[in-house]
């Protein structure tokens, strides 16, 4: 067993507007994603966090979802040339779920991405350095973009009451906000941008957070958010959390850099409704991707259903065989669903074992093996 070793504090490992408030919260400890904090649970269990969202409504500290801004004539060029999306009927107001590739068709990043002018896009990343590659790809195409990471940190509100909760302080409006969309509300005077979005399987909004440059100063707006959503969050239950691993996993949400990584293509990653072959834009990976369309994939990313102790999460995969003692496969993060009463994976399976209903075997950390079964994404409600 790994022993509970602190994380040694410093610059590189950045705060949030918000890690005050989540450590008055009484976090329990945090992971460090895009090289900020992100609190992975409180005073409840998982299992107690996981019923709770399904049921009330949690305030979330996800400014580890780092934009990257994209300004200029070229925005649009740029950004369609990092991925195999079309970016042709994207409106304004729009959140787009995009794979980016590399050359090789692999997995570089799986973030949303927002529409906020026809010249103004951000990129809200998951765990890789997308700065650095969108840069690189405008200096090697010579496109005329300004790129860099805004003073914005997303805060996010999840869980069925969050319309409630959310109306109660921005008012009304925020009832037409349809998924996967963003409108612009007031708050003390500021403009900030609120999405029906968030990487659980409740309804529930991203506040993309514009903090000004001194937030650590004595009057801190986004503590003053923290605050109002919280006060107003009394009437509805609220508890502060994180995305809760039970539950993104049942929804099939995955996590890059732990579910799948550099070394696997979007259609592994079942992303294929965003890689459709007949869009004629160039983009980076173009040519690979559609060799792998033409000749198939070896391996699928899949639900596992499986026996066994209880699981929680260790940051050691578990190995998954066939009934003839072949791997075929590994889990990231195994937890124990309380809703399906097993344990639940996500794992990429190789091709002839990665049927529906297909029987696997799961070797636990202690060395024992478990029956397991593949099944649906997400999985069955
Ligand atoms: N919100 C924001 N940024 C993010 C995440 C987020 N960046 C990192 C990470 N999460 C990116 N990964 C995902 C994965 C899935 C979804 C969102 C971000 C998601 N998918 C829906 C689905 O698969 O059903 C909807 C997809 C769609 O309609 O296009 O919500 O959570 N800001």
């Amino acid at each position: 067993m790994t022993k509970n070793i602190k994380l040694n504090m410093s610059r590189r490992i950045r705060r949030t507007p918000f890690t005050n408030k989540v450590e008055e919260c009484g976090v329990s400890d945090f992971t460090v994603v895009n090289h900020m904090l992100l609190p992975k649970g409180f005073k409840n269990s998982i299992e107690e966090d996981y019923w709770h969202l399904s049921q009330h409504v949690q305030i979330w500290d996800v400014s580890c979802q780092r934009q990257v801004q994209i300004t200029g004539p070229d925005a649009n060029k740029l950004v369609q040339l990092m991925t195999p999306r079309s970016l042709k009927n994207m409106e304004t107001g729009k959140c787009f779920y995009i794979p980016i590739i590399d050359e090789n068709a692999g997995m570089i990043n799986d973030p949303v991405l927002l529409k906020l002018d026809d010249d103004m896009f951000w990129i809200s990343i998951a765990d890789s350095d997308i700065l650095l590659w969108a840069k690189g790809l405008a200096l090697g195409s010579n496109l005329d973009v300004n790129i860099i990471e805004p003073d914005v940190y997303p805060l996010a509100v999840q869980g069925p009451k969050s319309e409630l909760l959310m109306a109660s302080v921005f008012g009304e409006e925020i009832k037409k906000i349809k998924f996967f969309n963003f409108k612009i509300f007031d708050f003390l005077g500021t403009k900030q941008i609120i999405a029906r979005s968030g990487y659980s399987k409740e309804d529930g909004f991203e506040i993309y957070f514009k903090g000004h440059e001194n937030y650590f100063d004595s009057v801190n707006l986004g503590e003053q958010l923290w605050d109002t959503i919280w006060e107003a969050g009394q009437n509805f239950n609220i508890l502060p959390g994180c995305p809760n691993l039970i539950d993104r996993i049942e929804a099939g949400l995955m996590s890059y850099g732990n579910d799948f990584t550099i070394e696997n293509n979007p259609l592994e990653c079942n992303l294929d409704k965003y890689c459709d072959p007949k869009e004629t834009h160039d983009f980076i990976g173009k040519n690979a991707l559609r060799k792998i369309q033409l000749d198939g994939i070896k391996q699928k990313m899949r639900g596992i259903i499986f026996n066994g102790k209880p699981c929680a999460p260790t940051g050691k995969p578990l190995q998954i065989f066939s009934k003839n003692n072949d791997k075929i496969g590994q889990i990231a993060s195994g937890i124990y669903s309380p809703r399906i009463k097993k344990n639940v994976g996500l794992s990429m399976i190789l091709k002839n074992h990665w049927e529906i209903g297909q029987n696997v075997i799961v070797q636990a950390l202690d060395g024992t093996k478990h029956e397991g079964i593949i099944s649906t994404l997400p999985f069955p409600k």
